[in-house]
């Protein structure tokens, strides 16, 4: 087995328990001592006394934190370390409010590099090899975040940032990219224009795709389409940004968390109750290792549950979570069914001919919800066709719309926007 870093790979979990009862006592102290808003919220909780946190079995005691504590400390009010240290910044716009900061110190950006770099290294990096990074370079972490880790893991950067899938294909063809990394939309984006120009990319053999929602049968359609092994890599602004959170090895058997540098755990969304392994529920982080914006007990807003804390087939010892399955602001509720983007997605992929090119389309007209569901798809593939099986999948029929491969919008840059409302024909 080959690792980034061996030793940190593949600790016992006894090592890497007490490892982080240590990690976890020096952040609280850490945000404690350095930061107004913590202590804050920590008096409020009836944490009188540092001394009251001792391990991990203490942390139900400290207060959860989410993304409204970021937008209400916009720009840097969370930030531990005087502004002289910061080296960087990233940000998420997100879909509502205002922006989510995140500010690095150079040990932070060299954390960032170790967690990306054992990604690179998880899906079969060696020494030198072409890694074209697609997202842009700019306030969204994904771009850097692949940079850092590149650099640590000694590959040889082609930093095309995002669009210009044209010339993004040519680059790949004349550098030999053998890791090509970005959105998963932006894989399928790739495939449809080497398809339509006719061009193999005979070097590439490594995927490593997150951003969105990633079905099973999305990332087998991908590795399919472009004969390359695909990775589900993940990650979050809050956190530090792609790959600090993780990603599947090669056994494709759910993410491991680089637990030596994040504690995960699992709760109940609604009670805030923490879940036993193997419970699905919503992920919450506390970082032990970040300096200038640790999180503790994060609410993630992503669902998923810890499959397995044994050692796994390829080696490494971290404790493995399932894909996300979705978040919890995402699940939509139609006609009294409530169901998650990432299963339509699922569904649709099963179906031959169906093509990776799909909206769901929220259409709520006085206050009545129905939804339709546009795809791509070639002739053999029929509206009922797709009603019946996600009826058989999903247990709700919404429409199916068929369209001709091409016919959706696209996009070249960021995140796709899958589910779209309609209000009155709006
Ligand atoms: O999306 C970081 C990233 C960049 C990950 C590139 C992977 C590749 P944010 O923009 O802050 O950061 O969005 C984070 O995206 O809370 C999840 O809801 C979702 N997400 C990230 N990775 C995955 C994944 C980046 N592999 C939010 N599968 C997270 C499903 C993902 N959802």
């Amino acid at each position: 087995m080959r690792c980034f870093n061996y030793i940190s790979e593949t600790l016992s979990q006894d090592e890497i328990i007490h490892y982080q009862n240590s990690r976890l006592r020096e952040t609280i102290h850490w945000a404690w001592a350095q930061n107004g808003f913590f202590r804050k919220r920590y008096t409020e909780a009836g944490l009188l006394r540092l001394h009251d946190f001792c391990n991990a079995s203490d942390l139900v005691h400290i207060p959860f934190t989410n993304k409204v504590d970021f937008r209400d400390t916009y720009p840097l009010g969370m930030c531990c370390v005087e502004r002289r240290l910061i080296r960087e910044m990233h940000m998420s716009s997100g879909s509502t409010g205002s922006a989510i900061v995140m500010a690095y110190t150079a040990p932070d950006i060299e954390q960032w590099g170790e967690c990306m770099a054992r990604c690179y290294v998880m899906a079969g990096a060696s020494e030198g090899d072409a890694v074209q990074i697609t997202p842009s370079f700019g306030l969204f972490n994904g771009g850097f975040g692949m940079y850092h880790g590149a650099q640590s893991a000694g590959l040889f950067v082609i930093p095309t940032g995002s669009g210009n899938t044209e010339r993004q294909i040519k680059l790949a063809k004349d550098f030999g990219t053998k890791i090509l990394c970005g959105v998963v939309s932006y894989a399928i984006r790739i495939h449809e224009v080497m398809n339509a120009k006719g061009i193999e990319l005979p070097d590439l053999k490594v995927g490593i795709f997150g951003a969105e929602s990633f079905s099973e049968g999305m990332r087998k359609r991908i590795e399919s389409q472009l004969g390359i092994e695909a990775f589900d890599i993940y990650g979050m602004t809050e956190t530090g940004g792609v790959g600090t959170l993780g990603m599947d090895c090669q056994e494709h058997n759910g993410i491991h968390v680089w637990e030596d540098h994040y504690y995960i755990e699992i709760i109940d969304p609604v009670t805030g109750k923490n879940l036993p392994d193997g419970e699905q529920g919503e992920l919450v982080v506390t970082s032990l290792s970040r300096q200038a914006i640790p999180v503790i007990r994060f609410r993630t807003g992503d669902l998923t549950k810890v499959i397995s804390r044994e050692k796994c087939a390829c080696g490494r010892t971290h404790t493995r979570i399932a894909k996300i399955a979705g978040r919890t602001d995402d699940m939509l509720i139609v006609k009294g069914v409530n169901f998650f983007p990432q299963q339509v997605e699922n569904a649709l992929m099963e179906i031959p001919g169906v093509l990776p090119q799909y909206q769901i389309v929220i259409e709520e007209t006085d206050g009545v919800r129905d939804v339709r569901i546009n795809v791509e798809a070639d002739e053999s593939v029929t509206g009922y066709m797709i009603e019946k099986h996600l009826k058989e999948r999903l247990g709700f029929s919404p429409k199916g719309d068929v369209f001709k491969p091409g016919e959706l919008p696209r996009q070249e840059e960021g995140k796709a926007k899958r589910v779209i409302y309609k209000v009155n024909g709006q």
